[in-house]
């Protein structure tokens, strides 16, 4: 007799699930499958699980393939359940390919092939809870955001959008999704959008993503003109749709601790904030020969912006800005200058200039410090005049971090909870403002920008 095994959360039941479990049920005699608990599921940073263990039980019973169902708790039971069952073949869908090649020590292991398109049939008909998510853009950022929107339950990844039909096949082929270069199709097959095309692009995608009634979540900077952020809220709000600048910090369970921190008074009145990110890009670097978009403030601009703004707000009574500038004209190393009627802070970002990466938040009785990579918050310092005395606090933050702002993201298109707060509309359109200002700063040609529509260029 041969004994297959495979495992997973199994939440929202679907057809991707279906399918995967009559496969490995047909590459043996009896099929046993492990499902997560909860605390597995957290432990591992999967996110947004809707259904209880029972209920995923139940579903995976329904399914008809199972000859045993067990559950998983912990990180290294596969290899004793494969010992314990006598197990000759571990199944797993193909978006783990490589995860468990460890396991062909003990039985064979085969990856089926992930279903693409699981809402096309029968779930959408039943108004499946699955949101699926379709890329336009096949850069770096994208294929980051593949992997942690696997590990958020509820969505999805459909398929990607670009003109260049090499790159759309490229990228699709790689992560098992569908290509699409004609933007109506991919409109059409996808239930959410997001964004990760150069900055000049993200207008004109976001305006036609919400035309189609899609809701966005794009990439930051979200647009470099206060005026179309300004528009396109509005556009959003009178369709009802959720627009969601990704600034991926502002969602991380850390930094919200530390904001929770820096403004219940333990330091004080705030006075001053410091955020420093510098990141070294190589000469022909994207970043670094953009003409228009390119440089340090308007890569990193909105991670340096995002403490000073949460935490002093949006009505700065000056702002300043100083950069180093590169044979090519872009800023190498910015820092800004901001005033408030109650603080000052200072904000500096580089790619071509190497420094110390730190978060500093000083109040009238002592001063919070993060260090780099404070971006992706998992623990910071409360100091005090009291040299001895020092606090310490910690928080989870797993994978690349976008699967906080993806979760949070779908929990507003679900209406389950509400995490506008941790970046406003407001804040965003401030943060499109002084993007504004830099750009006039730097005599870029921004008046042009925006105009273009759906830029064919998004290798
Ligand atoms: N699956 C699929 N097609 C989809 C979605 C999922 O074939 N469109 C497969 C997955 O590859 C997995 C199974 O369905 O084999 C269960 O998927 P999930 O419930 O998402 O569980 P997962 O997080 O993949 O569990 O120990 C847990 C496992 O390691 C992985």
């Amino acid at each position: 007799m041969i004994k297959v095994i495979t495992y997973g959360t199994f939440d929202l039941f679907h057809e991707g699930h279906y399918r995967l479990l009559k496969r490995a049920k047909e590459l043996g005699d009896y099929l046993i499958v492990g499902v997560t608990t909860e605390a597995y599921d957290k432990t591992r940073g999967k996110l947004n699980v809707v259904d209880s263990l029972v209920t995923r039980i139940e579903n995976v019973k329904k399914a008809g393939f199972a000859d045993e169902i067990i559950i998983e708790e912990s990180q290294g039971q596969k290899i004793n359940d494969i010992r314990r069952f006598h197990v000759d073949i571990f199944a797993i869908g193909s978006d783990w390919t490589g995860a468990f090649d460890y396991l062909s020590d003990y039985c064979r292991v085969v990856y089926l092939e992930r279903t693409k398109n699981i809402s096309s049939t029968m779930l959408r008909e039943k108004n499946s809870p699955i949101q699926r998510i379709g890329i336009i853009g096949t850069g770096r950022i994208a294929e980051r955001f593949i992997p942690e929107a696997k590990l958020v339950s509820g969505v999805s990844t459909q398929g990607v959008y670009n003109p260049h039909r090499e790159s759309a096949v490229r990228f699709a082929d790689k992560w098992e999704i569908d290509p699409y270069e004609e933007i109506e199709d991919f409109y059409r097959a996808v239930d959410l959008v997001y964004i990760a095309t150069p900055h000049d692009t993200h207008y004109g995608y976001i305006k036609s993503a919400l035309e189609h009634e899609k809701h966005v979540l794009c990439e930051k900077p979200m647009v470099l003109r206060r005026a179309q952020a300004e528009e396109l809220f509005a556009l959003a709000r009178e369709k009802n749709l959720i627009l969601f600048e990704g600034i991926k910090t502002a969602y991380c369970p850390g930094f919200h601790k530390l904001l929770g921190i820096a403004c219940s008074g333990i330091i004080g009145s705030v006075r001053n904030v410091e955020a420093c990110f510098t990141k070294l890009e190589k000469e022909d670097s994207r970043e670094l020969n953009d003409r228009i978009c390119g440089g340090s403030f308007t890569e990193l601009g909105s991670y340096v912006m995002l403490p000073i703004l949460k935490i002093f707000g949006k009505d700065y009574t000056s702002i300043r800005f100083d950069a180093i500038h590169g044979e090519k004209g872009l800023d190498l190393f910015t820092k800004v200058s901001l005033n408030y009627p109650t603080g000052v802070a200072t904000a500096t970002c580089g790619l071509g200039v190497k420094s110390e990466g730190r978060l500093l938040i000083s109040g009238t009785k002592g001063y919070i410090v993060v260090e780099a990579p404070w971006w992706k918050t998992s623990y910071f310092e409360v100091h005090y005049e009291d040299a001895g005395r020092v606090d310490k606090y910690s928080e989870i933050f797993l994978g690349d971090g976008l699967r906080y702002e993806i979760s949070d993201f779908l929990s507003m298109i679900n209406g389950s909870s509400n995490s506008e707060f941790k970046l406003t509309r407001g804040e965003s359109a401030t943060l499109a403002g002084i993007m504004e200002q830099f750009m006039r700063s730097e005599n870029r040609d921004y008046e042009n920008m925006g105009a273009q529509g759906l830029q064919p260029e998004i290798s």
